[in-house]
Parts: C-alpha cells; structure tokens; sequence
C-alpha cells in the first residue's frame, strides 16, 4: 500500500504525463496544419508514449492496491509562432515532467518507501533521454531556420523515425 501523500503525488502525476500527451496532440495538430507531416507524425507517436507513462504509473497504483483518481486536463496551446517556438516549448515541457519526476523520488526517499523508490528509476532514466532527443531537434530546427529545403529533409527524417510509435 502507499501512503496518502505518495498515492495523491503518483495521481497527480498521471495527470500531467497525460496534459503532455495532450500537449504533444496539439503540437502535432499544429505541424499537420503547417503541412510538416513528418514533424506532425513524430509528436502524435510522442503523444502516445506519454500516455504509456501515465499507464506505467496507474499499474503501479493498483499494484500497490490503491486506487487512481483521475482529474480534468488542461487544454493545451495549438498554435505556435515556428517549429523552433513548439520545440522549445516541448523541451520546457520535458524539464517541468524532470523536476517533478525528482520531486517524487525525494518523497519516496524521505517516506521510506523503497519499492516507489525504485520503480520511479525507470522515469529517471527516461527523462535524461526524453530531454536529450527534444534538445537534438530544438537544435536542428534552430539552425535550419527559414530554409525550406533543410526543413523538408528534416520532416522527412522525423517522418521515418520509429520514435514513440
Ligand atoms: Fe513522460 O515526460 Fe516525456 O518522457
């Protein structure tokens, strides 16, 4: 069983992996509207993995023989100025979900709860490589700019990527 205070954090997380997954819904609503259907393809198979976090989550809830409360989600933005400003947006989105990831190993920690201690390992992990690879894009579409040529190589690439699919 968890306690009060770690079951009403772990909630609340499934909540915000599920407001990201909203989030990347409506960046890749964005890059389909832009006509990037590569980008728009990588962000809904992003979309979908965050809502396997919130699911990764809400089996560890029942496993622990508690019960997940759900709460409303926020709506997210659906338009960007560029696929520069959606990117670094994602990564902002990245580095809140890492900090809070952290702020619950502390808890976890400071309750003695070893098994959440341990299955939150895996979201440590996840978050260093989550933010390295929205990084590696934000970089590539700040250089790329204006070009279109260099833009369509890159929806192209993104396109043919397996990520989150
Ligand atoms: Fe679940 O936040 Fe990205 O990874």
């Amino acid at each position: 069983m968890l306690s009060k205070t770690m079951l009403k954090a772990l909630n609340a997380q499934i909540n915000s992996e599920m407001s990201s997954s909203y989030l990347y819904l409506g960046m890749a609503a964005y890059f389909k509207h832009i006509n990037l259907d590569g980008f728009s393809n990588w962000m809904a198979g992003h979309s979908k993995e965050e809502w396997g976090h919130a699911m990764r989550i809400w089996n560890y809830v029942y496993e622990q023989r508690n019960r997940v409360t759900l709460a409303d989600i926020q709506t997210p933005t659906e338009s960007w100025k560029s696929p520069t400003d959606a990117f670094g947006d994602a990564l902002k989105a990245e580095e809140r979900t890492t900090g809070q990831i952290h702020a619950l190993v502390t808890l976890a920690q400071k309750e003695n709860d070893h098994a959440t201690f341990a299955f939150l390992q895996w979201f440590v992990t996840e978050q260093v490589e989550e933010e390295q690879l929205f990084d590696s894009v934000l970089q590539k579409v700040k250089l790329i700019g204006d070009h279109y040529g260099a833009l369509m190589m890159l929806d192209h690439e993104l396109g043919a990527s397996n990520h989150g699919s």
